[in-house]
Protein backbone atom coordinates (compact mmCIF):
# COMPACT_ATOMS: atom_id res chain seq x y z
CA UNK A 1 0.00 0.00 0.00
CA UNK A 2 1.48 3.12 -0.80
CA UNK A 3 0.51 4.70 2.48
CA UNK A 4 3.21 6.69 3.71
CA UNK A 5 2.82 5.94 7.67
CA UNK A 6 5.17 9.23 8.83
CA UNK A 7 4.30 11.79 6.67
CA UNK A 8 0.31 10.21 7.55
CA UNK A 9 1.03 10.83 11.19
CA UNK A 10 2.44 14.65 10.58
CA UNK A 11 -0.69 15.10 9.05
CA UNK A 12 -3.18 13.42 11.50
CA UNK A 13 -0.88 15.54 14.17
CA UNK A 14 -1.41 18.73 12.50
CA UNK A 15 -4.88 18.03 12.18
CA UNK A 16 -5.83 17.58 15.71
CA UNK A 17 -3.62 20.36 16.22
CA UNK A 18 -5.35 22.32 14.20
CA UNK A 19 -8.89 21.33 14.47
CA UNK A 20 -10.36 22.88 17.32
CA UNK A 21 -12.74 20.23 18.57
CA UNK A 22 -13.11 17.13 19.86
CA UNK A 23 -13.75 15.03 16.39
CA UNK A 24 -12.33 12.01 16.30
CA UNK A 25 -10.42 9.82 13.33
CA UNK A 26 -13.38 8.26 11.32
CA UNK A 27 -14.16 4.73 11.66
CA UNK A 28 -14.33 3.14 8.08
CA UNK A 29 -17.09 1.69 6.82
CA UNK A 30 -19.37 3.05 9.60
CA UNK A 31 -23.21 1.89 7.43
CA UNK A 32 -21.13 -1.75 7.93
CA UNK A 33 -20.95 -1.72 11.64
CA UNK A 34 -23.07 -2.50 14.50
CA UNK A 35 -25.21 0.90 14.74
CA UNK A 36 -28.67 2.01 16.15
CA UNK A 37 -30.30 4.62 14.29
CA UNK A 38 -30.90 8.26 15.70
CA UNK A 39 -32.86 9.70 12.51
CA UNK A 40 -36.75 10.38 13.24
CA UNK A 41 -38.57 13.81 14.39
CA UNK A 42 -36.22 15.77 16.63
CA UNK A 43 -37.10 18.75 18.62
CA UNK A 44 -35.67 22.14 17.73
CA UNK A 45 -35.40 25.87 18.50
CA UNK A 46 -34.70 28.16 16.13
CA UNK A 47 -32.18 30.66 17.43
CA UNK A 48 -31.87 33.48 15.15
CA UNK A 49 -29.84 35.48 17.83
CA UNK A 50 -27.79 32.96 19.06
CA UNK A 51 -29.03 33.55 22.48
CA UNK A 52 -29.18 29.45 22.93
CA UNK A 53 -25.69 29.06 24.01
CA UNK A 54 -25.48 31.80 26.29
CA UNK A 55 -28.36 30.79 28.04
CA UNK A 56 -27.05 27.06 28.02
CA UNK A 57 -30.59 25.73 26.70
CA UNK A 58 -28.50 22.86 26.47
CA UNK A 59 -29.37 21.89 29.75
CA UNK A 60 -32.79 21.49 29.13
CA UNK A 61 -33.23 22.65 32.51
CA UNK A 62 -36.87 21.97 33.81
CA UNK A 63 -38.73 24.54 36.61
CA UNK A 64 -38.32 22.67 39.78
CA UNK A 65 -39.30 24.96 43.02
CA UNK A 66 -42.10 27.68 43.00
CA UNK A 67 -39.81 30.53 41.80
CA UNK A 68 -37.73 28.48 39.01
CA UNK A 69 -38.66 29.59 35.40
CA UNK A 70 -37.21 28.93 32.19
CA UNK A 71 -37.57 30.71 28.72
CA UNK A 72 -37.32 27.89 26.64
CA UNK A 73 -38.31 24.37 26.14
CA UNK A 74 -37.78 21.22 23.34
CA UNK A 75 -40.97 20.14 24.50
CA UNK A 76 -44.28 20.58 23.11
CA UNK A 77 -42.49 22.98 19.82
CA UNK A 78 -41.11 22.52 16.50
CA UNK A 79 -40.23 19.20 15.20
CA UNK A 80 -37.67 18.34 12.49
CA UNK A 81 -36.77 15.16 10.39
CA UNK A 82 -33.23 13.91 10.39
CA UNK A 83 -32.03 13.31 7.99
CA UNK A 84 -33.46 16.51 6.54
CA UNK A 85 -31.97 20.08 5.61
CA UNK A 86 -34.94 22.42 8.00
CA UNK A 87 -35.10 24.94 4.70
CA UNK A 88 -38.11 22.48 3.10
CA UNK A 89 -39.43 21.35 5.88
CA UNK A 90 -41.47 24.67 7.23
CA UNK A 91 -41.74 28.10 5.34
CA UNK A 92 -40.12 29.60 7.91
CA UNK A 93 -37.13 27.74 7.26
CA UNK A 94 -36.96 28.44 3.69
CA UNK A 95 -34.17 30.62 3.11
CA UNK A 96 -33.08 30.39 7.04
CA UNK A 97 -29.51 30.90 7.89
CA UNK A 98 -28.37 30.78 11.18
CA UNK A 99 -28.89 28.44 14.52
CA UNK A 100 -31.17 25.95 15.11
CA UNK A 101 -30.97 23.50 17.93
CA UNK A 102 -31.80 20.04 17.40
CA UNK A 103 -32.19 17.62 20.60
CA UNK A 104 -33.71 14.09 21.31
CA UNK A 105 -33.67 11.31 24.32
CA UNK A 106 -32.33 7.80 23.43
CA UNK A 107 -31.72 4.99 25.25
CA UNK A 108 -28.26 3.09 25.54
CA UNK A 109 -27.26 -0.48 25.59
CA UNK A 110 -24.19 -0.06 27.55
CA UNK A 111 -21.97 -3.23 27.43
CA UNK A 112 -18.45 -4.01 29.16
CA UNK A 113 -15.66 -4.29 27.07
CA UNK A 114 -17.80 -1.85 24.40
CA UNK A 115 -17.33 1.36 23.23
CA UNK A 116 -19.79 3.64 22.03
CA UNK A 117 -19.73 6.28 19.08
CA UNK A 118 -21.96 9.33 17.67
CA UNK A 119 -21.86 9.03 14.07
CA UNK A 120 -23.23 12.22 11.99
CA UNK A 121 -23.14 11.50 8.43
CA UNK A 122 -22.88 15.27 7.62
CA UNK A 123 -24.26 18.46 9.67
CA UNK A 124 -24.40 21.34 7.71
CA UNK A 125 -22.72 23.34 8.39
CA UNK A 126 -21.17 23.89 12.30
CA UNK A 127 -22.51 21.83 14.70
CA UNK A 128 -21.58 21.77 18.43
CA UNK A 129 -22.61 18.53 20.04
CA UNK A 130 -24.14 18.18 23.81
CA UNK A 131 -24.71 14.99 25.60
CA UNK A 132 -26.27 15.13 29.33
CA UNK A 133 -25.43 18.46 29.46
CA UNK A 134 -22.02 18.49 28.79
CA UNK A 135 -20.55 19.69 24.99
CA UNK A 136 -18.45 16.22 23.84
CA UNK A 137 -17.78 17.85 20.12
CA UNK A 138 -17.85 20.32 17.53
CA UNK A 139 -17.19 20.14 13.71
CA UNK A 140 -17.03 22.49 11.12
CA UNK A 141 -17.89 21.55 7.34
CA UNK A 142 -21.29 20.82 6.17
CA UNK A 143 -20.34 17.65 3.96
CA UNK A 144 -18.43 15.14 5.39
CA UNK A 145 -18.70 12.53 8.31
CA UNK A 146 -17.72 12.82 12.14
CA UNK A 147 -17.93 10.92 15.31
CA UNK A 148 -17.81 11.40 19.02
CA UNK A 149 -16.59 8.37 21.07
CA UNK A 150 -19.52 8.99 24.21
CA UNK A 151 -18.46 5.29 26.23
CA UNK A 152 -18.10 7.36 29.15
CA UNK A 153 -20.57 9.96 29.16
CA UNK A 154 -23.81 8.04 27.90
CA UNK A 155 -26.46 6.37 30.45
CA UNK A 156 -28.08 3.85 29.95
CA UNK A 157 -31.34 5.67 29.48
CA UNK A 158 -32.92 8.53 28.95
CA UNK A 159 -29.81 10.59 27.60
CA UNK A 160 -30.35 13.98 26.63
CA UNK A 161 -28.60 14.80 23.02
CA UNK A 162 -28.96 18.49 21.70
CA UNK A 163 -26.75 19.77 18.62
CA UNK A 164 -26.47 23.49 17.87
CA UNK A 165 -26.41 23.58 14.34
CA UNK A 166 -25.26 27.15 12.06
CA UNK A 167 -25.36 27.68 8.53
CA UNK A 168 -24.18 30.94 8.83
CA UNK A 169 -22.26 31.91 5.52
CA UNK A 170 -18.47 33.00 6.46
CA UNK A 171 -15.54 34.48 4.74
CA UNK A 172 -13.56 31.90 6.38
CA UNK A 173 -15.34 29.35 5.43
CA UNK A 174 -15.77 26.31 3.05
CA UNK A 175 -17.51 27.29 0.91
CA UNK A 176 -17.63 30.78 1.53
CA UNK A 177 -19.58 34.25 1.06
CA UNK A 178 -22.00 32.98 -2.41
CA UNK A 179 -21.82 29.82 -4.36
CA UNK A 180 -24.45 28.83 -6.81
CA UNK A 181 -26.69 26.72 -5.02
CA UNK A 182 -28.65 26.31 -1.91
CA UNK A 183 -27.60 27.16 1.48
CA UNK A 184 -29.06 24.01 3.07
CA UNK A 185 -29.11 23.84 6.86
CA UNK A 186 -29.37 21.12 9.42
CA UNK A 187 -28.31 18.03 10.21
CA UNK A 188 -28.26 16.48 6.67
CA UNK A 189 -27.62 12.88 7.17
CA UNK A 190 -27.46 9.77 9.35
CA UNK A 191 -26.88 10.00 13.01
CA UNK A 192 -26.27 6.90 14.01
CA UNK A 193 -24.93 5.36 17.79
CA UNK A 194 -21.90 3.12 16.93
CA UNK A 195 -21.23 0.09 18.93
CA UNK A 196 -17.33 -1.63 18.76
CA UNK A 197 -15.16 -3.33 20.67
CA UNK A 198 -12.40 -1.98 22.94
CA UNK A 199 -9.66 -2.57 20.16
CA UNK A 200 -11.50 -2.40 17.34
CA UNK A 201 -10.78 -2.35 13.53
CA UNK A 202 -10.71 1.31 13.01
CA UNK A 203 -9.79 1.96 9.44
CA UNK A 204 -8.29 -0.67 6.52
CA UNK A 205 -7.78 0.06 2.73
CA UNK A 206 -8.17 -2.40 0.52
CA UNK A 207 -7.32 -1.90 -3.32
CA UNK A 208 -6.04 -3.31 -6.30
CA UNK A 209 -2.12 -2.25 -7.08
CA UNK A 210 -2.66 1.18 -9.28
CA UNK A 211 -1.31 -1.20 -12.61
CA UNK A 212 -1.01 -4.82 -11.63
CA UNK A 213 -4.01 -6.71 -12.81
CA UNK A 214 -3.97 -9.52 -9.81
CA UNK A 215 -1.87 -8.10 -7.03
CA UNK A 216 -4.16 -6.78 -3.75
CA UNK A 217 -3.21 -4.45 -1.59
CA UNK A 218 -4.30 -4.38 1.83
CA UNK A 219 -3.77 -2.03 4.87
CA UNK A 220 -5.29 -2.32 8.22
CA UNK A 221 -4.92 0.14 11.71
CA UNK A 222 -6.33 -0.68 14.61
CA UNK A 223 -8.16 2.07 17.10
CA UNK A 224 -4.97 1.51 19.81
CA UNK A 225 -1.30 0.89 19.57
CA UNK A 226 -1.40 -2.92 20.01
CA UNK A 227 1.06 -5.07 18.79
CA UNK A 228 0.91 -8.48 17.72
CA UNK A 229 -3.08 -8.80 17.11
CA UNK A 230 -3.78 -11.35 14.38
CA UNK A 231 -6.37 -9.75 11.90
CA UNK A 232 -7.25 -11.94 8.96
CA UNK A 233 -8.73 -10.98 5.32
CA UNK A 234 -10.51 -13.14 3.45
CA UNK A 235 -12.11 -12.38 0.27
CA UNK A 236 -13.93 -15.83 -0.21
CA UNK A 237 -14.99 -15.70 -3.99
CA UNK A 238 -11.18 -15.49 -4.47
CA UNK A 239 -10.71 -18.15 -2.18
CA UNK A 240 -8.62 -15.24 -0.40
CA UNK A 241 -7.72 -15.97 3.61
CA UNK A 242 -4.70 -13.90 4.71
CA UNK A 243 -3.48 -13.62 8.48
CA UNK A 244 -1.57 -10.37 9.12
CA UNK A 245 -0.08 -9.03 12.40
CA UNK A 246 -0.22 -5.85 13.60
CA UNK A 247 3.07 -3.99 14.89
CA UNK A 248 3.50 -1.67 17.61
CA UNK A 249 1.31 1.07 16.33
CA UNK A 250 -1.77 -1.12 15.77
CA UNK A 251 -1.18 -1.30 11.99
CA UNK A 252 -0.37 -4.14 9.43
CA UNK A 253 -0.15 -4.40 5.85
CA UNK A 254 0.24 -7.28 3.30
CA UNK A 255 -0.21 -7.65 -0.43
CA UNK A 256 -1.32 -10.76 -2.47
CA UNK A 257 -1.58 -12.05 -5.80
CA UNK A 258 -5.34 -13.07 -6.76
CA UNK A 259 -6.47 -15.49 -9.48
CA UNK A 260 -9.31 -15.24 -12.11
CA UNK A 261 -10.32 -11.37 -10.48
CA UNK A 262 -13.01 -9.74 -12.62
CA UNK A 263 -11.91 -6.29 -12.39
CA UNK A 264 -14.68 -3.31 -11.45
CA UNK A 265 -16.03 -1.15 -14.62
CA UNK A 266 -18.57 0.43 -15.71
CA UNK A 267 -19.91 -1.99 -17.86
CA UNK A 268 -19.24 -4.76 -15.30
CA UNK A 269 -19.74 -2.98 -11.52
CA UNK A 270 -18.35 -6.20 -10.31
CA UNK A 271 -18.04 -6.43 -6.30
CA UNK A 272 -16.70 -8.91 -4.00
CA UNK A 273 -17.20 -9.65 -0.27
CA UNK A 274 -14.01 -8.81 1.45
CA UNK A 275 -14.23 -10.06 5.93
CA UNK A 276 -11.92 -8.19 8.11
CA UNK A 277 -11.96 -9.89 11.43
CA UNK A 278 -9.16 -9.98 14.25
CA UNK A 279 -10.15 -11.98 17.85
CA UNK A 280 -12.70 -8.94 18.77
CA UNK A 281 -14.22 -7.71 15.74
CA UNK A 282 -15.01 -8.51 12.50
CA UNK A 283 -16.44 -5.89 9.98
CA UNK A 284 -17.68 -6.63 6.11
CA UNK A 285 -18.25 -5.11 3.00
CA UNK A 286 -18.79 -5.42 -0.77
CA UNK A 287 -15.30 -3.56 -2.70
CA UNK A 288 -14.51 -3.87 -6.01
CA UNK A 289 -11.24 -4.05 -7.66
CA UNK A 290 -9.31 -1.99 -10.91
CA UNK A 291 -6.85 -0.38 -12.38
CA UNK A 292 -6.72 3.38 -13.24
CA UNK A 293 -4.26 5.93 -14.35
CA UNK A 294 -3.03 7.93 -17.09
CA UNK A 295 -0.47 7.69 -19.78
CA UNK A 296 0.17 10.72 -21.51
CA UNK A 297 -2.88 12.26 -22.97
CA UNK A 298 -5.16 8.84 -21.89
CA UNK A 299 -7.04 7.71 -19.01
CA UNK A 300 -6.55 4.11 -18.33
CA UNK A 301 -8.94 1.94 -17.11
CA UNK A 302 -8.34 -1.49 -16.44
CA UNK A 303 -5.67 -0.73 -19.14
CA UNK A 304 -7.79 0.46 -21.65
CA UNK A 305 -8.40 3.86 -22.72
CA UNK A 306 -11.50 5.79 -21.82
CA UNK A 307 -13.31 8.52 -22.22
CA UNK A 308 -15.30 9.79 -19.32
CA UNK A 309 -19.17 10.22 -20.36
CA UNK A 310 -19.88 12.41 -16.98
CA UNK A 311 -22.70 14.52 -15.80
CA UNK A 312 -22.82 16.37 -12.68
CA UNK A 313 -25.46 16.73 -10.23
CA UNK A 314 -25.78 18.74 -6.86
CA UNK A 315 -27.12 16.76 -3.90
CA UNK A 316 -30.58 17.92 -4.54
CA UNK A 317 -33.81 16.99 -5.18
CA UNK A 318 -35.79 19.39 -7.06
CA UNK A 319 -39.16 18.80 -6.81
CA UNK A 320 -38.98 18.51 -3.06
CA UNK A 321 -36.63 21.62 -3.16
CA UNK A 322 -34.65 20.02 -0.51
CA UNK A 323 -31.14 18.04 0.37
CA UNK A 324 -31.06 14.50 -1.10
CA UNK A 325 -30.53 12.20 1.76
CA UNK A 326 -31.92 8.39 1.27
CA UNK A 327 -31.26 5.53 -0.68
CA UNK A 328 -34.31 6.40 -2.62
CA UNK A 329 -33.06 10.43 -3.98
CA UNK A 330 -29.95 8.01 -4.99
CA UNK A 331 -31.88 5.81 -6.98
CA UNK A 332 -34.03 8.88 -8.60
CA UNK A 333 -30.62 11.43 -9.14
CA UNK A 334 -28.17 7.88 -10.95
CA UNK A 335 -31.35 6.49 -12.90
CA UNK A 336 -31.50 9.33 -14.55
CA UNK A 337 -27.80 9.70 -15.21
CA UNK A 338 -27.82 5.93 -16.14
CA UNK A 339 -30.70 7.16 -18.54
CA UNK A 340 -28.12 9.62 -20.40
CA UNK A 341 -25.91 6.91 -20.94
CA UNK A 342 -22.78 8.13 -18.43
CA UNK A 343 -20.45 6.15 -16.92
CA UNK A 344 -18.51 8.79 -14.89
CA UNK A 345 -20.57 11.27 -12.02
CA UNK A 346 -18.91 14.15 -11.15
CA UNK A 347 -20.54 14.83 -7.62
CA UNK A 348 -20.60 18.71 -7.80
CA UNK A 349 -19.42 20.66 -5.53
CA UNK A 350 -18.84 18.97 -2.02
CA UNK A 351 -18.79 15.22 -1.13
CA UNK A 352 -22.33 13.64 -1.43
CA UNK A 353 -23.79 11.03 0.61
CA UNK A 354 -22.90 7.64 1.07
CA UNK A 355 -26.00 6.33 -0.13
CA UNK A 356 -25.29 7.86 -3.36
CA UNK A 357 -21.30 7.05 -3.63
CA UNK A 358 -22.06 3.32 -2.92
CA UNK A 359 -24.87 3.22 -5.53
CA UNK A 360 -22.71 4.91 -8.14
CA UNK A 361 -20.55 2.36 -7.72
CA UNK A 362 -22.96 -0.73 -7.91
CA UNK A 363 -24.20 0.89 -10.84
CA UNK A 364 -20.95 1.25 -12.72
CA UNK A 365 -20.25 5.14 -12.28
CA UNK A 366 -16.90 6.26 -12.06
CA UNK A 367 -16.74 9.00 -9.90
CA UNK A 368 -15.42 12.60 -9.30
CA UNK A 369 -15.39 13.16 -5.62
CA UNK A 370 -14.61 17.21 -4.65
CA UNK A 371 -14.70 19.47 -1.33
CA UNK A 372 -16.43 22.91 -1.94
CA UNK A 373 -13.48 25.05 -2.74
CA UNK A 374 -15.55 27.01 -4.87
CA UNK A 375 -14.38 30.69 -6.13
CA UNK A 376 -14.06 33.31 -3.37
CA UNK A 377 -12.26 31.18 -1.09
CA UNK A 378 -10.06 33.10 1.54
CA UNK A 379 -6.71 31.30 0.61
CA UNK A 380 -4.45 33.42 2.64
CA UNK A 381 -6.11 32.45 5.94
CA UNK A 382 -4.23 29.85 7.36
CA UNK A 383 -7.30 28.62 9.86
CA UNK A 384 -9.53 28.01 5.91
CA UNK A 385 -6.45 26.29 4.99
CA UNK A 386 -6.67 23.99 7.84
CA UNK A 387 -10.47 23.18 7.82
CA UNK A 388 -10.20 22.52 3.91
CA UNK A 389 -7.28 19.74 4.88
CA UNK A 390 -9.75 18.73 7.70
CA UNK A 391 -12.24 18.35 4.96
CA UNK A 392 -10.44 16.05 2.29
CA UNK A 393 -9.21 13.92 4.51
CA UNK A 394 -13.11 13.37 6.10
CA UNK A 395 -13.71 13.20 2.57
CA UNK A 396 -10.67 10.40 1.88
CA UNK A 397 -11.13 8.54 4.80
CA UNK A 398 -14.70 8.26 4.08
CA UNK A 399 -14.55 6.77 0.32
CA UNK A 400 -11.21 5.05 -0.24
CA UNK A 401 -12.52 1.52 -0.14
CA UNK A 402 -14.62 2.50 -3.30
CA UNK A 403 -13.57 1.49 -6.59
CA UNK A 404 -15.85 4.04 -8.37
CA UNK A 405 -13.81 6.70 -7.02
CA UNK A 406 -11.69 7.75 -9.65
CA UNK A 407 -10.75 11.70 -9.15
CA UNK A 408 -10.41 13.71 -6.09
CA UNK A 409 -11.12 17.10 -6.56
CA UNK A 410 -9.26 20.09 -5.20
CA UNK A 411 -10.90 23.06 -6.24
CA UNK A 412 -13.18 24.69 -9.07
CA UNK A 413 -12.51 27.88 -10.54
CA UNK A 414 -9.70 29.40 -8.86
CA UNK A 415 -7.14 31.98 -9.83
CA UNK A 416 -3.43 31.78 -9.79
CA UNK A 417 -1.63 33.46 -7.01
CA UNK A 418 1.08 32.30 -4.29
CA UNK A 419 -1.52 31.78 -1.59
CA UNK A 420 -3.95 29.93 -3.85
CA UNK A 421 -1.26 27.62 -5.11
CA UNK A 422 0.14 27.09 -1.30
CA UNK A 423 -3.10 26.03 -0.52
CA UNK A 424 -3.88 23.66 -2.88
CA UNK A 425 -0.86 21.91 -2.52
CA UNK A 426 -1.26 21.33 0.34
CA UNK A 427 -4.51 19.71 0.18
CA UNK A 428 -3.16 17.66 -2.26
CA UNK A 429 -0.71 16.45 0.40
CA UNK A 430 -2.82 15.61 3.04
CA UNK A 431 -5.07 13.88 0.66
CA UNK A 432 -1.68 12.17 -0.70
CA UNK A 433 -0.88 10.97 2.79
CA UNK A 434 -3.92 8.64 2.98
CA UNK A 435 -4.18 7.61 -0.55
CA UNK A 436 -2.28 8.26 -3.94
CA UNK A 437 -3.63 6.10 -6.02
CA UNK A 438 -6.48 8.15 -7.03
CA UNK A 439 -5.99 10.88 -10.32
CA UNK A 440 -6.12 14.32 -8.88
CA UNK A 441 -7.84 17.11 -10.20
CA UNK A 442 -9.07 20.52 -10.49
CA UNK A 443 -11.87 23.17 -12.74
CA UNK A 444 -10.49 25.63 -14.16
CA UNK A 445 -11.96 28.67 -15.76
CA UNK A 446 -9.17 30.53 -17.38
CA UNK A 447 -9.55 29.03 -21.08
CA UNK A 448 -9.12 31.95 -23.30
CA UNK A 449 -8.89 32.84 -26.68
CA UNK A 450 -5.79 33.90 -28.51
CA UNK A 451 -6.49 36.37 -31.33
CA UNK A 452 -2.55 36.02 -32.81
CA UNK A 453 -2.70 32.20 -32.09
CA UNK A 454 -6.42 31.81 -33.40
CA UNK A 455 -6.16 29.04 -30.57
CA UNK A 456 -7.86 28.59 -26.79
CA UNK A 457 -5.01 28.53 -24.50
CA UNK A 458 -5.21 28.78 -20.68
CA UNK A 459 -1.63 30.01 -18.04
CA UNK A 460 -2.07 28.44 -15.11
CA UNK A 461 1.30 26.71 -13.78
CA UNK A 462 -0.60 24.75 -11.05
CA UNK A 463 -2.24 21.92 -13.96
CA UNK A 464 1.69 20.61 -13.78
CA UNK A 465 0.56 19.27 -9.92
CA UNK A 466 -2.25 17.18 -11.17
CA UNK A 467 -2.86 14.07 -13.18
CA UNK A 468 -6.04 15.50 -15.41
CA UNK A 469 -6.76 19.01 -15.93
CA UNK A 470 -10.68 19.88 -15.66
CA UNK A 471 -12.00 22.75 -18.00
CA UNK A 472 -15.26 24.36 -17.18
CA UNK A 473 -16.48 26.80 -20.27
CA UNK A 474 -19.52 28.11 -21.40
CA UNK A 475 -19.04 28.98 -25.13
CA UNK A 476 -22.16 30.44 -26.11
CA UNK A 477 -23.67 31.53 -22.83
CA UNK A 478 -21.27 33.80 -20.66
CA UNK A 479 -18.71 33.45 -23.80
CA UNK A 480 -19.34 34.63 -26.80
CA UNK A 481 -17.80 32.32 -29.67
CA UNK A 482 -15.46 34.14 -31.28
CA UNK A 483 -15.38 32.21 -34.75
CA UNK A 484 -17.15 29.31 -36.29
CA UNK A 485 -17.52 26.31 -33.28
CA UNK A 486 -15.83 24.19 -35.45
CA UNK A 487 -13.18 25.87 -36.66
CA UNK A 488 -12.07 26.87 -32.54
CA UNK A 489 -8.59 24.89 -31.47
CA UNK A 490 -7.55 24.13 -28.18
CA UNK A 491 -4.18 23.60 -27.02
CA UNK A 492 -4.55 23.55 -23.75
CA UNK A 493 -2.59 21.24 -21.17
CA UNK A 494 -0.93 19.82 -23.94
CA UNK A 495 0.68 16.09 -23.05
CA UNK A 496 -2.11 15.63 -20.26
CA UNK A 497 -5.61 14.33 -20.29
CA UNK A 498 -8.18 17.02 -20.37
CA UNK A 499 -11.70 16.54 -18.98
CA UNK A 500 -14.41 19.37 -19.68
CA UNK A 501 -15.91 19.78 -16.42
CA UNK A 502 -18.66 22.38 -17.31
CA UNK A 503 -20.46 23.73 -20.16
CA UNK A 504 -24.22 24.38 -21.29
CA UNK A 505 -26.47 27.15 -21.02
CA UNK A 506 -30.29 28.14 -19.09
CA UNK A 507 -33.09 27.09 -20.87
CA UNK A 508 -36.88 27.00 -18.80
CA UNK A 509 -38.47 23.53 -19.87
CA UNK A 510 -41.38 23.74 -22.71
CA UNK A 511 -40.05 27.27 -23.91
CA UNK A 512 -39.78 27.49 -26.91
CA UNK A 513 -37.80 30.46 -28.88
CA UNK A 514 -35.48 31.28 -31.74
CA UNK A 515 -32.78 29.19 -31.75
CA UNK A 516 -30.01 31.90 -32.48
CA UNK A 517 -30.76 34.26 -29.58
CA UNK A 518 -29.38 33.34 -25.89
CA UNK A 519 -32.13 35.67 -24.21
CA UNK A 520 -34.62 33.41 -25.55
CA UNK A 521 -33.89 31.08 -22.84
CA UNK A 522 -35.28 28.50 -25.08
CA UNK A 523 -34.62 24.84 -25.48
CA UNK A 524 -34.22 25.60 -28.93
CA UNK A 525 -31.49 27.96 -28.36
CA UNK A 526 -29.69 25.94 -25.33
CA UNK A 527 -29.77 23.11 -28.27
CA UNK A 528 -27.95 24.96 -30.26
CA UNK A 529 -25.64 25.41 -27.61
CA UNK A 530 -25.21 21.92 -26.80
CA UNK A 531 -24.42 21.41 -30.92
CA UNK A 532 -22.08 23.66 -30.89
CA UNK A 533 -20.31 22.99 -28.15
CA UNK A 534 -19.99 19.25 -29.26
CA UNK A 535 -18.33 20.40 -32.74
CA UNK A 536 -15.64 22.64 -30.47
CA UNK A 537 -15.21 19.41 -28.27
CA UNK A 538 -13.65 17.51 -31.97
CA UNK A 539 -10.87 19.92 -31.92
CA UNK A 540 -9.54 19.46 -28.46
CA UNK A 541 -6.51 16.76 -28.85
CA UNK A 542 -5.87 15.58 -25.71
CA UNK A 543 -9.97 16.02 -24.65
CA UNK A 544 -11.09 12.38 -22.48
CA UNK A 545 -14.42 13.24 -21.07
CA UNK A 546 -16.94 15.80 -20.98
CA UNK A 547 -19.51 16.75 -18.53
CA UNK A 548 -22.57 18.91 -19.08
CA UNK A 549 -23.51 21.44 -16.58
CA UNK A 550 -25.84 20.09 -15.20
CA UNK A 551 -28.09 17.15 -14.89
CA UNK A 552 -30.92 18.87 -13.24
CA UNK A 553 -32.28 22.01 -12.28
CA UNK A 554 -31.48 23.27 -9.08
CA UNK A 555 -32.24 26.03 -6.29
CA UNK A 556 -29.86 28.70 -6.64
CA UNK A 557 -30.08 32.08 -4.72
CA UNK A 558 -28.26 33.59 -7.60
CA UNK A 559 -30.54 33.66 -10.35
CA UNK A 560 -32.65 36.39 -10.08
CA UNK A 561 -34.83 36.77 -13.69
CA UNK A 562 -38.16 36.47 -12.19
CA UNK A 563 -39.92 34.26 -15.09
CA UNK A 564 -36.77 32.51 -16.60
CA UNK A 565 -35.33 31.66 -13.39
CA UNK A 566 -37.13 32.22 -10.27
CA UNK A 567 -34.19 31.22 -7.84
CA UNK A 568 -33.20 28.32 -9.86
CA UNK A 569 -30.42 27.90 -11.91
CA UNK A 570 -31.84 26.77 -14.96
CA UNK A 571 -29.09 24.77 -17.45
CA UNK A 572 -30.61 21.40 -16.39
CA UNK A 573 -31.08 19.09 -19.02
CA UNK A 574 -33.78 17.80 -17.17
CA UNK A 575 -36.13 20.71 -15.61
CA UNK A 576 -36.95 20.80 -11.88
CA UNK A 577 -40.24 18.48 -12.43
CA UNK A 578 -38.38 15.86 -14.23
CA UNK A 579 -38.67 16.78 -18.16
CA UNK A 580 -36.29 16.16 -20.29
CA UNK A 581 -35.06 19.12 -22.43
CA UNK A 582 -34.12 19.05 -26.14
CA UNK A 583 -30.76 19.45 -25.46
CA UNK A 584 -30.67 16.16 -23.32
CA UNK A 585 -31.63 14.08 -26.47
CA UNK A 586 -28.46 15.95 -28.22
CA UNK A 587 -26.09 14.87 -25.33
CA UNK A 588 -27.80 11.28 -24.80
CA UNK A 589 -26.79 10.82 -28.39
CA UNK A 590 -23.25 11.59 -28.42
CA UNK A 591 -22.44 9.65 -25.37
CA UNK A 592 -24.16 6.67 -27.66
CA UNK A 593 -21.88 7.02 -30.20
CA UNK A 594 -18.74 7.18 -28.04
CA UNK A 595 -17.30 3.50 -28.02
C1 LIG B 1 -19.72 27.41 -12.88
C2 LIG B 1 -19.72 26.78 -11.54
C3 LIG B 1 -21.06 26.15 -11.20
C4 LIG B 1 -22.17 27.11 -11.61
C5 LIG B 1 -22.10 27.29 -13.11
C6 LIG B 1 -23.14 28.27 -13.65
O1 LIG B 1 -18.72 27.63 -13.48
O2 LIG B 1 -18.69 25.86 -11.36
O3 LIG B 1 -21.11 25.86 -9.85
O4 LIG B 1 -23.42 26.67 -11.20
O5 LIG B 1 -20.86 27.79 -13.47
O6 LIG B 1 -24.27 27.86 -13.88
O7 LIG B 1 -22.81 29.43 -13.82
Amino acid sequence: MRYNNIRYSVVILFCLLFSDGFAQELIANVYGRNVQSLNGKWDAIIDQYDQGRKNKIYLNKKPEGKTDFYEYSFDHGLRLNVPSDWNSQSPELHRYEGTVWYARRFDAKKEAGKRLFLYFGAVSYRSRVYLNGKEIGKHEGGFTPFQIEITDQVQNTNNFLAVEVNNTRTVDAIPAMAFDWWNYGGITRDVFLVSTPKVFIEDYFVQLDKRKADKIDARIKLSENAANVNIRIQIPELNVDQDLTTDNKGFAKVSFNVKKLQRWSPDSPKLYKVIISSKDDKVEEMIGFRNLYTKGEDIYLNDKPVFLKAISFHEEIPQRKGRAFSEADAVMLLSEAKALGCNMIRLAHYPQNEYTVRLAEKMGFMLWEEIPIWQGIDFENEATKQKAGNMIREMVMRDKNRCALSFWGVANETQPSEPRNNFLKYLIETCKAVDTTRLMTAAFDLVRFNKEKQLFVMDDPFIQELDVVAINKYMGWYHQWPLAPEKAKWEVAKGKPLIISEFGGEALYGQLGNEDVVSSWSEDYQATLYRDNLKMFRNIPNLRGTAPWILFDFRSPFRFHPTNQDGWNRKGLISDQGFKKKAWYLMRDYYKNIK
